[in-house]
């Protein structure tokens, strides 16, 4: 029944993504970012998030051993089986079948015998053999899958596994490895099957990878998919509701986030409860690979990750930027920058960047001093008649600003020039002498200086007579001439 409910959903989701093959125009803005998946029609693109595919993260890891002295071999010693202290073999750093570097954490494996690293032997017990195993990459990920860690001795008796999200200054335990964890940690021993939906952020100690140097148990995980399990179901089926988890959730989002990760070794795997200081060739840590699988976050803004002098880098579309997309290109502030949705349209968002205020958009254009709010598609303010500027706030030459907008001068000095003595006030008027008036003082003053409007020139006094013609009009256009 379960099965077939899995069928049956699985076939939706085929559906649904075929659906999506055929109207890819209304997915809007996911148009570039889509991500590949498998269905049983084959590879198709899914339009609904914007992430670049999960890889092998082991190919661009940089390394640090601390101490830096801890790989075997310089000096040559020798290193003895845990279960037979009589069968043993030499670690020679200077010949190269016998050298046990970092590196062979991360080649290729696949070939036998494991080409593997090895640390010195505990030579020096008491006192602890502790190596701190250092992974870095300078570049945020999102863990896809398990952390698969192979030793070639035994499973050390005491572990942690540490990340850091900022590039290794703040570090948090990821998860606790030991044999007994109360007596190593003061932790109740857990398994990852004990955690639900409430408790999956939980930091947990585990003695289920720390047991004994067997044969079938070299392995040791930090198990992601168990835990996406908890939100997606168990076969991962439905990961449309861990995504929706993880768009609501930012601490489940950092929980699978890293930058760097870190093996702190802390106690070798002694396979007894007492360590036998007459066999010490047999404590040691051989490690023969490391699996990191995971995908560049760049916060569903770009479906690239590329690969620039050995550094991931993404590649952003809706004009972000930054490694991880993490901020709006220059000219693309117009809002606060966020990153997409999980979620597929029309419930989610792809949250492009948008054009800045000071280029196209949601423009700073004067409200007054512009024929729209809005810059035009050249990144431009269009002013009214009068106004410029970039904001069109100031105004062209033989205008001046007046309340709501730029009007046009009534006097200035250089072509509204206030006559017969009068001065320009502010633009807008002329402060004339008390025998003129007229807007740029132009006329004598018909009555402060009734001789002047009486015997001055005829042109000048014509405009008085028009302006009184409405009184004189009943006496009759005869009158007007005799007058
Ligand atoms: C390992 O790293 C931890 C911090 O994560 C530090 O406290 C510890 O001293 C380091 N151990 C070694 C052996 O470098
Ligand atoms: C590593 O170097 C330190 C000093 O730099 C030294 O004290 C220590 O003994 C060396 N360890 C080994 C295993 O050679
Ligand atoms: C880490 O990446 C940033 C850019 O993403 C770069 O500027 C910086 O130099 C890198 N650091 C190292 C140590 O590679
Ligand atoms: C900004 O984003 C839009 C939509 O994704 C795209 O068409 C345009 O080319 C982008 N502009 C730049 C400068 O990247
Ligand atoms: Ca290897």
């Amino acid at each position: 029944m379960y099965f077939s409910r899995f069928l049956s959903l699985h076939a939706l989701w085929v559906t649904v993504s075929s659906v999506i093959q055929h109207y890819p125009s209304v997915w809007g803005h996911y148009d570039v970012c889509k991500t590949q998946i498998y269905t049983d029609e084959g590879k198709i693109w899914d339009y609904s998030a914007c992430q670049p595919e999960a890889i092998d993260m082991m190919k661009y890891v940089k390394v640090n051993l601390d101490p830096p002295n801890i790989t075997c071999g310089n000096p040559p010693e020798n290193f003895c089986g845990m279960g037979n202290p009589y069968m043993c073999n030499e670690c020679d750093a200077t010949i190269d079948e016998l050298a046990h570097p970092p590196e062979l954490m991360f080649d290729a494996e696949g070939r036998h015998p494991y080409t593997f690293w090895q640390s010195t032997t505990w030579k020096g017990y008491p006192k602890p053999l502790q190596v701190n195993i250092t992974l870095y990459w300078n570049k945020t990920i999102e863990l896809t899958d398990n952390i698969v860690i192979t030793f070639e001795s035994g499973r050390p008796d005491l572990m942690i596994l540490e990340k850091s999200l900022d590039y290794g200054r703040t570090w948090q335990p990821y998860q606790y490895y030991a044999t007994d964890c109360l007596d190593a940690f003061n932790m109740e021993p857990k398994s990852v099957r004990d955690l639900t939906q409430q408790t999956v952020l939980e930091i947990i100690c585990t003695e289920e990878y720390s047991t004994g140097y067997m044969a079938n148990s070299k392995i040791l995980h930090f198990e992601i998919k168990d835990r996406f399990a908890l939100f997606a179901g168990a076969r991962l089926h439905n990961m449309a509701s861990l995504y929706g988890q993880l768009d609501t959730t930012k601490n489940l989002r950092d929980f699978f986030t890293i930058t760097d990760l870190r093996i702190r070794l802390l106690r070798p795997a002694t396979g007894e409860i007492y360590v036998d200081p007459h066999h010490l060739t047999r404590y040691f840590y051989a490690i023969s690979d490391i699996r990191v699988v995971g995908r560049c976050k760049c916060n569903l803004h770009a479906t690239g990750c590329r690969e620039e002098n050995k550094k991931l880098l993404c590649e952003c579309e809706h004009n972000t930027t930054g490694p991880d997309c993490g901020k709006c290109k220059k000219n693309y502030q117009g809002r606060p920058w966020s990153a997409g949705s999980y979620l597929p349209i029309p419930k989610g968002t792809a949250n492009i960047c948008m054009p800045s205020i000071s280029s196209i958009g949601k423009c700073n254009c004067n409200r007054f001093g512009s024929i729209r709010d809005r810059c035009n598609e050249k990144g431009m303010c269009e002013c009214k008649q009068g106004t410029t500027g970039p904001k069109c706030d100031k105004c062209l030459r033989g205008y001046y600003w007046h309340n709501q907008g730029c009007q046009s001068n009534v006097c200035d000095n250089e072509l509204q020039i206030c006559l017969n003595g009068g001065t320009c006030e502010k633009n807008v008027r002329c402060l004339c002498p008390p025998t003129y008036t007229g807007v740029l003082c132009e006329k004598p003053s018909c009555e402060g200086n009734s001789e002047a409007c009486n015997t001055g020139q005829r042109a000048l006094t014509l405009p008085c007579l028009i302006l009184l013609l409405p009184l004189i009009a009943p006496l009759g256009l005869s009158g007007f001439f005799l007058f």
